[in-house]
């Protein structure tokens, strides 16, 4: 009787630790679930709100562009990873007399399936340096905000901040190529609104006309799609280069048919 009891019991444990194992949401840090993207990322920082720990990295320098960010959540002085996150994040620019924010794509609740981390990104708007300094502000949804991250931004030339003629000031950034080749190119853009100091919404309302441009020879280039709204802000198209060397490609805002501002970005094309 005892040893029938003893073998069920025993059972009963060891079937309850593979349960607790498998559904367990955390995972060890060193688990081989857990792919090396982390070994080719830029680290940020580290920083905590007492409940849970992030660790903060980037795919290269922080710069006035399209920025792609990724956390790594834990539970608070463990190794245990979390797999879900209420994570919000906010890039906060201090210039002494003013705070403003900057576009942001918020973290999903689950990480990544490919990094298993939790990603996001920012197009922080003007460089570190003697205008302001930037910083990651962070609520994981734990009642209390994380320890704010200090950033770096570098000047980069992909975004343009301007007012356009209907008094709205927008953010256009040129996202995709990074390194425009001879031949047609898949294109991204993204377009915010700045509706406040605090606040960049993604526009859908304004349609986006596109034209590449050698300044140094007076020539265009055929077979360019303009881009169009993709979801979340961003625009897809297509630009086309028929040779290598300088470009400027304009990009003109048009509202209900009406041309409301034109950007220029200037590229150098392989
Ligand atoms: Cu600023």
């Amino acid at each position: 009787m005892f040893f029938k009891n003893f073998t069920i019991l025993f059972s009963i444990l060891i079937i309850s630790a593979l349960l607790l194992n498998g559904c367990d949401i955390t995972a060890s840090k060193s688990g081989d679930k857990y792919p090396d993207i982390i070994e080719t990322l830029v680290p940020i920082c580290s920083a905590s709100d007492g409940i849970v720990d992030i660790d903060v990295y980037s795919s290269g320098p922080i710069a006035t562009s399209y920025n792609r960010l990724y956390f790594d959540i834990l539970e608070n002085g463990t190794e245990n990873r979390v797999a879900e996150s209420g994570l919000t994040i906010t890039p906060v620019m201090d210039m002494g007399h003013h705070v403003h924010a900057a576009p942001v794509w918020q973290p999903n609740p689950d990480r990544d399936p490919d990094s298993q981390l939790f990603e996001a990104a920012i197009i922080p708007t003007m460089p570190s340096g003697d205008m302001g300094s930037w910083s990651l502000q962070w609520d994981a949804g734990n009642g209390n905000a994380g320890e704010p991250c200090q950033m770096e931004v570098m000047q980069a030339s992909d975004v343009k901040v301007f007012t356009a003629e209907n008094d709205e000031r927008y953010i256009l950034t040129w996202i995709h190529p990074d390194s425009p080749k001879t031949g047609i190119n898949d294109l991204t853009l993204s377009l915010h609104r700045r509706e406040s100091m605090m606040s960049f919404p993604e526009v859908q309302d304004l349609q986006l006309e596109i034209r590449p441009w050698m300044g140094s020879m007076d020539h265009g280039s055929e077979g360019s799609e303009n881009p169009e709204p993709s979801g979340d802000g961003y625009f897809e198209g297509r630009v086309v280069f028929n040779m290598s060397g300088d470009w400027q490609v304009y990009v003109t805002l048009i509202e209900d048919g009406e041309e409301i501002y034109e950007v220029e970005f200037e590229l150098q094309v392989e």
